[in-house]
């Protein structure tokens, strides 16, 4: 598999990507009927218990047809559909399904960018499964997590991030839909510019007032007035009118771990000259994790050591702290190992793997 950075693309070259928006449909209500089979057919939600004020994460279509919504009081939503089914929420459960999701993913290339637990964009330009048909490879996505997880995506596939995005929602749930580069023109053009991400009531409202309902009535706006109303993001409009949008998929992976060495022109001798070295060591994995954002993720400290006979050895344990006392005692056992003279000492810290957080679904809702 081989992989291009697509923000290193001429406009050309962008225009003939393949991008493809995956989006899991009603996620978590789903993730819940999986596991409670007797519940498919029946409107489903999760969320915070009614008596306790509690709002909806999301519920499932059924729920959707009594007008139920993600972020809807749990109180209004019964009072919408009585027979709703509301059930708590279960981070880990939806997380690990969001983990198979991606490894999924990356089984067709490694430019994925998550958008939150269910949600991801994927540059499929030069991924060669199915002779390289974005549709195929879409497809075959959608069927392999079904079956690895039990729960359906809806894909969108086409050549920006912008337009897949659409495409993915377009016929939810459980569907594809494509938008191919010589069909865009006219997709865009009719497309009602309440569908933008980023045109929310406010702005949908002010162009209306200006006869502007779909892309086609932007376009004929003109660039000039679009500014004039809306400034970089009338701009921004004007361009997304016409289709174009050439933000990349920015890959965004959490690194497995950080950590500091050093090589010593000459070598400790014993134990308590590694000791010795220590506070210093710490100070220096100190200030590169005051740097990470993946503060929150580490899960193991680690101590690596090589000997003046070039092996090396590294122990590890679990452990979320980077305090010295920890690395006191993995170095100790480290040394003792060897039992010789040092070359190197090395000190880190290993992150929980996946996904970055900041692209998490923010979990307001959790009780
Ligand atoms: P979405 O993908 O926005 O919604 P969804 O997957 O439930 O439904 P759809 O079929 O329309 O894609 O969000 C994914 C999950 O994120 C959703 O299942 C629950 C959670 N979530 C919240 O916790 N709060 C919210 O306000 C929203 C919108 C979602
Ligand atoms: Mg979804």
């Amino acid at each position: 598999m081989k992989n291009i950075d697509s923000s290193d693309a001429s406009p050309e070259q962008r225009n003939l990507r393949k991008i493809i928006h995956c989006d899991a449909d009603c996620f978590y209500a789903a993730v819940e009927i999986r596991d409670n089979p007797h519940l498919v057919g029946r409107p489903v939600a999760v969320g915070g218990s009614e008596d306790r004020r509690g709002v909806l994460t999301t519920c499932n279509y059924e729920a959707r047809r009594f007008g139920v919504r993600s972020a809807m009081s749990s109180a209004h939503a019964l009072r919408l559909c009585p027979d709703l089914v509301l059930l708590p929420i279960n981070m880990l459960k939806y997380r690990e399904v969001s983990m198979q999701m991606r490894d999924i993913f990356y089984e067709y290339t490694d430019l994925v960018e998550p958008l939150s637990l269910d949600e991801a964009y994927l540059d499929v330009s030069t991924c060669e499964a199915h002779q390289g048909s974005a549709t195929l490879i879409a497809q075959d996505i959608r069927q392999r997590i079904q079956q690895a997880t039990g729960i359906t995506v809806s894909a969108g596939v086409s050549n920006s991030k912008f337009l897949a995005k659409i495409a993915s929602d377009w016929r939810k749930p459980d569907a594809l839909f494509v938008i191919k580069p010589d069909e865009v023109d006219e997709f865009v053009a009719r497309l009602p510019v309440k569908k933008i991400h980023g045109v929310g009531k406010v702005t949908a409202e002010k162009l209306e007032r200006l006869g502007v309902y779909e892309c086609a009535d932007i376009r004929q706006a003109g660039l000039h007035n679009m500014i004039k109303h809306f400034g970089v993001f009338g701009s921004r409009l004007f361009d997304l009118a016409h289709g174009r949008d050439t933000r990349s998929v920015k890959p965004h992976r959490v690194p497995k771990s950080l950590s500091i060495e050093h090589t010593y022109p000459e070598d400790l001798s014993d134990r308590a000259a590694c000791l010795a070295e220590l506070p210093e060591l710490m100070a220096l994995l100190r200030e590169r994790l005051n740097r990470s954002k993946y503060q929150h993720r580490i899960y193991k400290a680690f101590v690596k050591v090589k000997f003046n006979n070039f092996s090396v050895t590294t122990v590890e344990r679990v452990g979320t702290s980077s305090r010295i006392s920890d690395y006191h005692a993995l170095l100790v056992e480290a040394f003792e190992r060897g039992k010789r003279p040092v070359r190197l000492l090395g000190l880190g810290v290993r992150f929980r793997e996946g996904y970055d957080e900041d692209y998490e679904q923010l979990e307001l809702f959790t009780e």
